[in-house]
């Protein structure tokens, strides 16, 4: 088991101003940075990052939502990171979230869900890869 796993703050959510809190919801969850970077993709980049999603109906309204403002990618690293993460930011779609997970607090919409976060310990290291160097991270 990797004790990595890959997040980034979504456009609405920075838009919002609601970076500081969630990064801090991060660290206080348990969290070490292990990278992090504000970047704001381009439409061809997002389309490469999601291409796992390119059947999906709705592709084409997240890559154009996650082009369309700045993100916060970065690095996590603790025990059991991946499902540890994911119960921390809760389910996908906010309305299903449990209480004080991060969707819950900070999310308006399934499609505008404040933050990512890897599915698996493989796409974790292959989402990583995507936006950080080696000499990006420790
Ligand atoms: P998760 O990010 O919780 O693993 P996935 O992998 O099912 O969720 O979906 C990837 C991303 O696609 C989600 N984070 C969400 O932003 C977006 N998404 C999922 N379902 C929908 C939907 N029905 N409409 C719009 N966007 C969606």
């Amino acid at each position: 088991m990797s004790n990595r796993t890959f997040t980034m703050v979504k456009p609405d959510a920075t838009a919002k101003g609601h970076t500081g809190a969630i990064i801090n919801d991060i660290i206080a969850g348990g969290f070490a940075i292990k990278a992090m970077k504000w970047i704001k993709l381009t439409k061809e980049q997002a389309g490469e990052f999601y291409a796992v999603h390119s059947e999906r109906p709705f592709y084409g309204e997240l890559v154009d939502f996650m082009s369309s403002g700045p993100i916060v990618a970065a690095i996590l690293e603790k025990e059991n990171a991946v499902a540890d993460f994911r119960t921390l930011i809760g389910a996908t779609n906010p309305a299903q979230a449990a209480d004080g997970t991060i969707r819950k607090k900070y999310a308006a919409s399934i499609g505008e869900n404040a933050v990512h976060g890897s599915d698996s310990d493989e796409n974790a290291a292959i989402e990583g890869d995507f936006f950080f160097s080696k000499l990006e991270r420790f």
